[in-house]
């Protein structure tokens, strides 16, 4: 058995014969990994003698099998995680080791801890051609869309272009169209900035997405459809945000079909971004019509999770709910744990720089809104702390704008667009 050490916590081997596996317990090694489908070949121990060995010998047996071209990140992953739980060194085997190799140097390259373009020459260094694990990863790394944020720090927003890099396609999602409310300015400063990476990086957009009806900003939606040409779109609940708003701002004329948007989005729905499957959640709570947008791996969950070391978002708004946020944050910590989380909003705590890109498993960790707690007490905490919360400075001047799809309000004879406001329609104004 010629065993190769590729680290001091892995060592990798073709197949063992069982005196082999008797005796590797005493050979310091704690955990088996049996990378090997049964019945390869006769003379294969088989997965029912390995696992039987090795726990008569006191070792941990986890069974990974996998062939070449079948390898899933879920198998990646299976063996990362016997890997970890392991609290001594690891024997991993198939027949010749390449497999139990490939697994250990994918999972390196997925988690950043070595370059893709390493992959060959480390499996040459210790003997194995590993060159079906690059083909692997090129593969994969063409479905993983690449996301790049622009934060607002005037909104604490974060805006989003995702695409995907065997296509070039892309799509918008949550854009801010800049509002100084003291001078009743607007500027596209930020849209414009987006224009910009989409240019540079020859892009093209297919479509300009909103997670929400936003209630700090206005949408660029619109702003950018005309720039692009690309489609709008936006959860299809969004008809009940427009009904329950055409009647806070006394606004007979407003049509509350949803017709503002090109495409209403339904939980469960798929599009696709160039190559990449694209799917929606429902996800309400922050507001009735929120939405989660699942591009390839990638979740942009706008306010239901912000920042670990931040918490949630509020749900206190007209058409919030505390526990059905709960409910919706449950469904986006459902998604495997390396689903790459990307939140809308980060407020800095403690005056960090901003940041906006978490995972499933992170939030699962060290939210302090969530970790360990229930329901009750995630209901409870909400609502204490939505109390504390001013309403948004531009609530009232950002919802009419956003039902309509981030279109400004239409010119008066003057040529000039005016906001409206209702006086004492809200709850939570802040005195002191
Ligand atoms: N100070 C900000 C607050 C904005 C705000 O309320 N943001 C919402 C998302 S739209 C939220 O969930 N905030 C949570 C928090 O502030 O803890 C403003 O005036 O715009
Ligand atoms: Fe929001």
């Amino acid at each position: 058995m010629s065993v190769s050490k590729i680290s001091d916590k892995l060592s990798i081997s073709p197949q063992p014969s069982v005196d082999d596996v008797r005796r590797l317990r005493e050979k310091g090694y704690a955990t088996l990994i049996n990378n090997r489908p049964d019945a390869e070949e006769a003379t294969q121990p088989g997965t029912v003698v390995e696992s039987r060995e090795a726990e008569h010998c006191g070792l941990t047996y986890v069974y990974v099998p996998v062939t070449l071209g079948t390898i899933t990140e879920a198998d990646v992953r299976a063996f990362q995680k016997a890997l970890d739980a392991s609290d001594g060194p690891v024997f991993a085997h198939c027949k010749s080791g390449t497999r139990s190799l490939s697994l250990f140097l994918i999972g390196e390259v997925l988690d950043g801890r070595m370059a893709a373009d390493d992959v060959v020459e480390f499996g040459h260094a210790h003997g194995f051609d590993t060159s079906a694990a690059a083909v692997w990863l090129k593969q994969h790394l063409a479905r993983r869309p690449r996301v790049k944020g622009f934060f607002d720090k005037h909104t604490w927003s974060v805006q989003y272009v995702v695409s995907d890099p065997a296509t070039g396609k892309c799509a918008i999602i949550d854009p801010v169209l800049d509002f100084d409310e003291k001078a009743g300015a607007t500027a596209t400063i930020n849209a414009d900035a987006i224009l910009n990476y989409v240019r540079e990086n020859d892009l093209t957009v297919e479509w300009i997405l909103d997670t929400h009806p936003h209630a700090d900003h206005f949408s660029a939606a619109q702003y950018l459809k005309e720039k692009t040409g690309a489609r709008t779109a936006v959860g299809e609940r969004v008809v009940d945000v427009q009904k329950l708003w055409k009647g806070i701002y006394n606004w007979p004329e407003l049509t509350t079909d949803g017709s503002q948007w090109d495409r209403l989005f339904a939980h469960g729905e798929t599009f696709k971004v160039g190559s990449i499957d694209a799917g929606v959640m429902f996800s309400p709570g922050h507001t009735l019509a929120s939405i989660t947008y699942v591009v390839g791996d990638a979740a942009f969950v706008h306010d239901t999770l912000f920042m670990p070391d931040s918490g949630t978002a509020r749900a206190d708004f007209p058409g919030g709910d505390a526990r059905i946020l709960w409910k919706s944050i449950q469904d986006i910590l459902a998604l495997p744990d390396e689903t790459r989380i990307f939140t809308g909003h980060d407020y800095q705590p403690d005056g960090r720089a901003p940041r906006w890109e978490s995972t499933v498993a992170e939030q699962k960790k060290s939210n302090p809104h969530l970790a360990g707690g229930t329901e009750e007490e995630f209901v409870a905490l909400r609502t204490k702390r939505d109390k504390t919360l001013p309403m948004p400075k531009l609530i009232l001047h950002a919802l009419q704008v956003n039902i309509r799809g981030g279109r400004l309000p239409e010119p008066e004879a003057n040529g000039m667009r005016y906001l409206k406001f209702p006086l004492d329609a809200l709850q939570g104004a802040a005195w002191e």
